[in-house]
């Protein structure tokens, strides 16, 4: 039996009440802990039920950000998102964030206190794809906005950067539909690729000079917002001037060329409509 990545064949049933008290103290505990935890209680079933659920409307979600980023790549040539990455939250992760809040761990507390146990993470290259992105995903029928945290417009104290959405999405069970609830972050793969060695350094304990690695990776974090706008103008004035010299204007004889190239093409349509429409007499 297996709760989230967690065996249970391998569990070592016998268990001791203090053990049981110390749990509720403990915050490094392991995933064997809170299998026995929920086996006390007699909540396994429960939990795998509830993680199962978590896990589809994870699916869900991914689907729909992955059928978004085909119809967009086709529509505008290029990939929105660079990558799409989705985790459920594990079983230790989920006590931590609990005893973080000081929430004693019971599934009736992981369903009200957590709402990132499904998550989904967009990664883009450029931030106005972003607002894009999401603005897609909120307007579908079947998604309701919980929460929206823009730390885009607004970055955190950390110089952390991404748009959170907490999004509510039903799953289709065999009698009965549930509304569940996933967090889906989209980043800029410079912002995620600060965000992944902050959270190293946020994890790691007995780091020597912590206060000056935050300080440098706040300054860093801003020079990644300059380097993110910069990015993204670049690609508006590519865009802008279709692959030519960008952000300038046409000269005279770039559009004199450019509708002689048009008269052309018109002459070309012109004769062979002329010629389909002889061999349809023939
Ligand atoms: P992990 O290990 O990544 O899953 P709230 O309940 O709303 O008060 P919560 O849920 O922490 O608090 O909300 P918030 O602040 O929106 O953070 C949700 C997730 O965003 C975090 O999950 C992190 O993944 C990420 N995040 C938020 N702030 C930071 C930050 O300063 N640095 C980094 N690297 N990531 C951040 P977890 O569960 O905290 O962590």
């Amino acid at each position: 039996m297996a709760i989230g990545n967690l065996d249970l064949t391998s569990l070592d049933r016998t268990l001791m009440t203090n053990e049981q008290k110390s749990l509720l103290n403990v915050s490094n505990v392991s995933q064997k802990e809170i299998e026995q935890l929920l086996i006390m209680r007699g909540q396994v079933q429960e939990f795998q039920i509830m993680m199962m659920k978590y896990d589809c409307a994870l699916s869900e979600v991914r689907t729909k950000l992955e059928v978004l980023n085909k119809e967009l790549s086709l529509k505008n040539n290029r990939n929105p998102f660079e990558s799409i990455k989705s985790r459920i939250k594990t079983p230790v992760s989920i006590y931590e964030k609990l005893n973080r809040k000081g929430v004693p761990f019971s599934i009736e507390n992981i369903e009200s206190n957590i709402s990132d146990i499904a998550g989904c993470r967009a990664i883009c290259s450029f931030v106005d794809d972003i607002y894009m992105v999401a603005d897609c995903l909120k307007n579908q029928d079947d998604v309701n906005v919980l929460v929206e945290k823009d730390y885009i417009a607004t970055p955190k104290d950390s110089g952390y950067r991404s748009l959170h959405l907490i999004i509510e999405t039903p799953i289709f069970l065999t009698d009965a539909k549930e509304m569940m609830k996933v967090e889906v972050q989209f980043r800029t793969i410079a912002m995620d690729f600060w965000a992944s060695l902050e959270h190293k350094m946020k994890y790691k304990k007995d780091i020597e000079n912590a206060d000056l690695i935050s300080e440098d990776l706040k300054f860093s974090a801003d020079l990644i917002n300059q380097l993110d706008r910069r990015m993204q103008q670049i690609r508006e004035k590519i865009d802008a001037g279709d692959g030519r010299t960008y952000g300038m204007t046409p000269t005279e004889e770039e559009e004199r060329a450019d509708s002689e190239t048009m008269e052309i093409i018109r002459r070309e349509i012109q004769a062979e409509q002329k010629a389909m429409a002889a061999r349809r007499k023939k």
